[in-house]
């Protein structure tokens, strides 16, 4: 396992993109907090963000990366505070950028006031800001973990990806894709379960042209187990979706790959629409230390990379989590394995 890529701060959830040759990270930036750990996370009370970016990842890219001298990585500081936020009350989570038309768009998920986790968009004109945060949250989103995607047809067609169950409150749209779909009583509780129970999936919508809103309603995004063809079962712990939501392109093959929470591997699914559905097709990683696991993928200077984070640093504080990298590759059926195949 390579060495964490940031040791200065904590940081996890890593979504990586590459803007004009050069690479950049979007994480969480995980803080000492003395509250008790449970399975609302609450523990992860998060208040800001940076956004850290480096020009090679070349000391990775062989298999003797485990004693690789991690690159230099440049901190840009903090970019958006909760504070700056009119609508959030607490726990910056997970965070997403995307490039579209010359301009940048931060999204972060994070509790309104009345504690429901809502999503955000802040705006900026370079790839490290300054983002201008949208007084009120994306009209239309819930739950958390956004994961936004900009395909590569004329139009530039862009999609948010987003959901998490427990803490994550997506349990709380059994009834339907709104706000207004919200189910109180699922709070605390965790999942469906049982024989016919269907997994809850994650959410997708297209997002409007000022990247700001969505345009159409959001979706549930099926993933299919292979073996049956049907919808991936709610007690399928090791298969189902959980969090960590991230959509990337390989060709024509659209890549959809999330955590499965409390099995803690990361998981892909492949398909050919970025709606779906996606029919499941293997895991990324195994189990690392810490509870949480949560990733990008992102083609860099011609190869793949998958970002993630675990709490070696830490020593296994589960808030406490590093950004790390290893590169990956894919087989001649288009499969995500952890080694280069032979030639
Ligand atoms: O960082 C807080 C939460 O932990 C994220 O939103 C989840 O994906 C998990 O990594």
């Amino acid at each position: 396992m390579s060495p964490p890529l940031i040791t200065h701060l904590y940081t996890a959830d890593p979504s990586a993109h590459v803007f004009d040759g050069k690479l950049y990270i979007y994480p969480s930036h995980d803080r000492e907090t003395d509250i008790h750990f449970n399975d609302n996370g609450d523990q992860y009370d998060m208040v800001d963000y940076h956004v850290f970016s480096l020009d090679s990842l070349d000391a990775y890219a062989s298999p003797e990366s485990t004693s690789a001298v991690p690159p230099k990585v440049t901190d840009h500081g903090v970019v958006l505070s909760a504070a700056d936020v009119p609508w959030v009350s607490r726990q910056l989570w997970a965070p997403d950028a995307a490039r579209r038309k010359g301009k940048y768009y931060l999204y972060f998920p994070a509790r309104d006031k009345e504690s429901v986790f809502r999503i955000g968009v802040a705006v900026g004109n370079t790839p490290i800001g300054p983002f201008t945060p949208d007084p009120e949250p994306i009209p239309g989103s819930f739950s958390i973990d956004p994961a936004s995607f900009v395909d590569d047809d004329a139009d530039e067609s862009a999609y948010l990806y987003f959901g998490g169950l427990w803490g994550g409150q997506l349990q709380c749209y059994q009834r339907g894709n709104t706000p207004a779909h919200y189910d109180a009583t699922w709070l605390g509780a965790q999942e469906p379960s049982g024989p016919d129970a269907t997994a809850l999936f994650p959410k997708v919508a297209k997002l409007s042209d000022d990247m700001r809103g969505f345009e159409g309603p959001v979706r549930d995004l099926v993933i299919l187990a292979p073996e049956t063809g049907e919808p991936i079962k709610a007690d399928d712990h090791e298969r189902r979706f959980f969090e960590a939501a991230w959509m990337h392109k390989r060709g024509e093959t659209y890549y959809f790959s999330y955590s499965t929470g409390d099995t803690h591997f990361l998981a892909y699914a492949m398909g050919t629409s970025p709606f779906g559905p996606f029919t499941y097709a293997g895991r990324i990683l195994e189990p690392v230390l810490g509870w949480t696991t949560h990733h990008s993928i992102v083609e860099f200077q011609g190869r793949w990379w998958l970002f993630h984070h675990d709490c070696e640093l830490s020593k296994g504080v589960n808030h406490l989590r590093s950004v790390k990298v290893k590169e990956i590759f894919y087989d001649a059926q288009g499969r995500i394995v952890g080694e280069k195949p032979g030639e």
